[in-house]
């Protein structure tokens, strides 16, 4: 049902957010003022309301989900991002590096299951080029020929491409013949350079992530795009943020969808900013279901926001949950998630989202909707 926005305009007792609310009704884009507005000065129930009329517009009551599970190869990493309590040194006891052996056991544990995607990520492993990554795709794709491989963040492939003396065209061009499918969103955290320089100083910069992701969409390879909040960042930079993403997808339309992902405190170097309530997170989602006006879908990923959270957040512009996981990753748990060990049946799932009175969809990993479950 198309929320009742009509019946708040005459409420809005202040003019600006009238203007914005108006333009949000009339389907018009707001600027980067007006979304640092609505960040500023909107109440929770304005951002809703005008998220949900957004979300229902693009995605009408749907609720989507994937069957998915991670493979991180490593946690090794040549980077020291400081929010990050899943990297760790060479020869610490918790740190793992998986051959392609180890890749393929792990993929066998998915034969005749349902999964239809592998997410790969993991640190940046000093030693591995191009051709160790296409091959880790292979594996995978030798054990299970049909599931769809999203891998890699953009920060694995500015590093290995760059290493492999390979234009980030010539890169994802190898890897895409190794099998790559799309690619998922991590490594964006906050553009900004100042804000960089504090809470990732060593990394590919914003420029490097969005040139990645251009480059792998006019190759045809589709991609996510996140933005990591809650820490140091303005709603300036996070609006910034996401102009960017939306400027480049109006180039491209490469992108399936959009996921905030909250800071976690647990067991990093910037623990000590703690993290924001819930209703920053909701208000957050709401904000960007409102700007990234041509991104159809808005994720939450329940591992990180929590499984009661995540129910919240289907009513502040969010139309994606993720995936099954199979308790497949450690970046969140390690980081303080209080999902510890992230699995979550088809079953479980679905009612999650009909407890938020929306309909489950299972879709595939284009955004193809693969099975509708009306009861
Ligand atoms: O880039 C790391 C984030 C990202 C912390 O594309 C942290 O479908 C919070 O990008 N607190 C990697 N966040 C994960 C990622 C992702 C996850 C799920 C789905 C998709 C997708 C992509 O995790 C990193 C960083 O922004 N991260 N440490 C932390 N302490």
């Amino acid at each position: 049902m198309e929320p009742l926005i009509s019946s708040l305009k005459p409420e809005l007792a202040n003019d600006n957010l009238k203007r914005i609310a108006d333009k949000v009704i009339e389907g018009i884009r707001i600027d980067m003022a007006e979304g640092e507005y609505l960040f500023e000065k909107a109440d929770l129930a304005l951002l809703a309301q005008l998220a949900n009329l957004v979300n229902h517009r693009l995605n009408g009551d749907y609720v989507l989900f994937n069957h998915n599970f991670h493979i991180e190869p490593t946690n090794l990493c040549v980077f020291n991002c400081r929010f990050c309590s899943y990297h760790k040194a060479a020869g610490d006891p918790e740190s793992w590096v998986f051959t392609l052996e180890n890749i393929k056991d792990i993929a066998r544990k998915y034969q005749n299951s349902n999964v239809t995607e592998v997410h790969i990520v993991g640190g940046v492993h000093p030693k591995w080029d191009i051709d160790y990554y296409g091959k880790m795709i292979r594996a995978v794709k030798d054990i299970l020929p049909n599931i769809h491989i999203k891998a890699y963040s953009a920060i694995e492939l500015d590093y290995v491409i760059r290493k492999s003396k390979l234009t980030y065209a010539e890169g994802l061009k190898r890897l895409k013949e190794y099998g790559l499918d799309s690619i998922p969103g991590g490594g964006a955290e906050i553009f900004d350079p100042e804000v960089r320089a504090k809470i990732c100083p060593d990394k590919a910069s914003g420029e490097a992530w969005l040139a990645i992701h251009r480059a792998a969409h006019q190759l045809g390879i589709y991609s996510n795009a996140t933005m990591l909040y809650g820490h140091i960042e303005s709603y300036k930079h996070r609006v910034q943020h996401m102009e960017a993403i939306r400027k480049l997808q109006d180039e491209t339309h490469g992108f399936n969808c959009f996921i905030p992902l909250k800071f976690r405190a647990a067991n990093n170097p910037m623990g000590y900013l703690g993290e924001v309530n819930l209703v920053e997170d909701l208000r957050n989602f709401a904000v960007a279901r409102i700007f990234m006006d041509n991104i159809k879908h808005l994720k939450a990923y329940w591992p990180m926001l929590g499984i009661q959270n995540t129910r919240l957040a289907i009513n502040f512009g969010v139309d994606d949950i993720d995936g099954t996981i199979d308790d497949t990753t450690k970046i969140y748990s390690m980081a303080g998630a209080e999902e510890q060990k992230p699995a979550m049946t088809t079953e479980k799932l679905k009612q999650l989202i009909v407890e938020s009175g929306r309909i489950p969809a299972e879709r595939d990993s284009l955004y193809n909707i693969i099975n509708v479950f009306n009861k």
